[in-house]
């Protein structure tokens, strides 16, 4: 089923007398802060995150997995998984494919299902982490890493191969995430991993085009549990600062340990216009991928906050390119991502709100509390109206979620697709 405006229309004529009432309110109070309320609204209605391929299905754990039913079992059909979110909310604009979980049979027809639904091709993201049917080297011991040579040709040649397939979607970046590390102690040589990573991802760069980036993708551990080759941002730094400008960093939320202050790596990288792309999720443990803002929504705010400041004072960083990265085993996958997308806005809108000018005032005068006041000030104020204004200017719907359920979204799926459909991923 494909929302048209007329859908639109009619959720949002149910739901607009609360709306207003919450939304005059709430511009009354910023317009009396000084706040400029429209320029907020523009802000927010041009911040586009992109949605992988992946987090269409139902995601697994190595205990199990649970379809979800109607799931998406074809490209064509996550693209129109996501054409839904972006109809809802105006804030998914683009779609981040894996390769080779989501090869395109037919360019063209693949490209203009994107542009029905108003969506462009984000990043493409290389696999090395899992073998491939008929692949000559295995990825057992590594990829770009390998002591194998030819183990390494294999893996330097699928991300060339995936740079090409993503130039044909007109995408204009890769993310490389590597898997590759030991799970036993003494298992490797450091030095001789990090050595061949850093000279495979050199290769790989040196076939990067012109208006091209390279993402490269930090964890500090799992599938190996003892150690990996890019555990981290200093380790991505230094080997996106050998590979050239094109190469940065990117982060992703899950991937960092406990308690990890990821606000300022976000502000070192930016300061030193490095970082390239952002993964959002959420997590208690590990990389548990679970719903943006569902654990940690303050952190979420704090990063937010490092990122408006470096979107206004660092121009040596390139703009950004945000993706969420999570899936999941028991709830509606498009559900979950439209209580993602509304966790991320609302972070922004309430970064968006702290006065930098009084918070560099109070800083500089060392009032602690005040500093603290200021950020609490903003995390407090609830932006929810402002959100739902900015979609609705922009032709999405007031109540994503609500209008999703009435709709009966999933149920067109399910009949379209079946009760049984499995996405391919993960
Ligand atoms: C690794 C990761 C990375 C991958 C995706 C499938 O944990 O977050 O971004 O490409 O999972
Ligand atoms: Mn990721
Ligand atoms: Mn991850």
């Amino acid at each position: 089923m494909r929302i048209n405006k007329q859908h639109i229309a009619d959720e949002n004529k149910n739901s607009s007398e609360n709306h207003k009432d919450g939304f005059d309110f709430l511009s009354h109070q910023l317009d009396k802060q000084d706040k400029d309320v429209n320029a907020i609204l523009r802000k927010l209605a041009d911040f586009q995150v992109a949605i992988p391929s992946w987090a269409l299905g139902a995601g697994g754990t190595r205990f199990g997995r649970f379809s979800y039913f109607g799931e998406p079992s074809t490209l064509e059909q996550k693209i129109d998984d996501v054409g839904v979110l972006h109809a809802l909310t105006k804030t998914a604009g683009a779609i981040s494919l894996h390769i080779p979980w989501d090869i395109p049979q037919d360019y063209d027809a693949i490209k203009e299902r994107a542009k029905i639904n108003g969506l462009v091709f984000d990043a493409v993201n290389s696999n090395t982490f899992q073998d491939q049917k008929d692949a000559k080297e295995s990825y057992r011991f590594g990829s770009l890493s390998n002591l194998n040579a030819s183990a390494r040709e294999q893996a330097i040649q699928h991300n060339i191969d995936v740079i090409n397939i993503g130039e044909k979607l007109g995408s204009k970046s890769l993310t490389v995430w590597l898997a590759d590390g030991a799970n036993f102690a003494g298992q490797r040589n450091f030095q001789s991993s990090l050595i061949h990573a850093e000279n495979s991802l050199k290769s790989i760069y040196s076939e990067l085009p012109d208006d091209w980036k390279m993402f490269i993708e930090y964890k500090p551990y799992e599938p190996n549990f003892y150690s990996t080759v890019i555990q981290d941002w200093g380790t991505s730094f230094m080997l996106a600062n050998a590979c050239g400008e094109k190469a940065y960093t990117l982060v992703d939320l899950g991937h960092h340990l406990p308690n990890t202050n990821i606000e300022q790596i976000v502000s070192t990288l930016m300061l030193k216009g490095k970082l390239g792309g952002f993964h959002f999720n959420d997590s208690k443990y590990g990389d548990d991928d679970s719903t943006v803002g569902s654990v940690k929504p303050y952190a979420l705010f704090l990063i937010f906050n490092e990122l408006v400041y470096g979107m206004e004072n660092n121009p040596q960083n390139p703009d950004l390119a945000w993706m969420i990265d999570a899936s999941h085993n028991i709830k509606d996958p498009l559900e979950d991502l439209l209580q993602s997308l509304e966790a991320i806005l609302e972070a922004y809108a309430k970064a968006l709100l702290v006065d930098q000018e009084e918070l560099k005032a109070a800083q500089e005068r060392n009032d602690v509390t005040l500093c603290q006041e200021i950020m609490q000030n903003a995390y407090r104020t609830d932006v929810r109206p402002l959100l739902a204004q900015a979609r609705a200017l922009s032709g999405g719907v007031i109540n994503p979620l609500k209008s999703y359920r009435s709709l009966r979204i999933r149920e067109g799926l399910i009949k379209e697709r079946g009760m049984n459909s499995v996405a391919t991923g993960l």
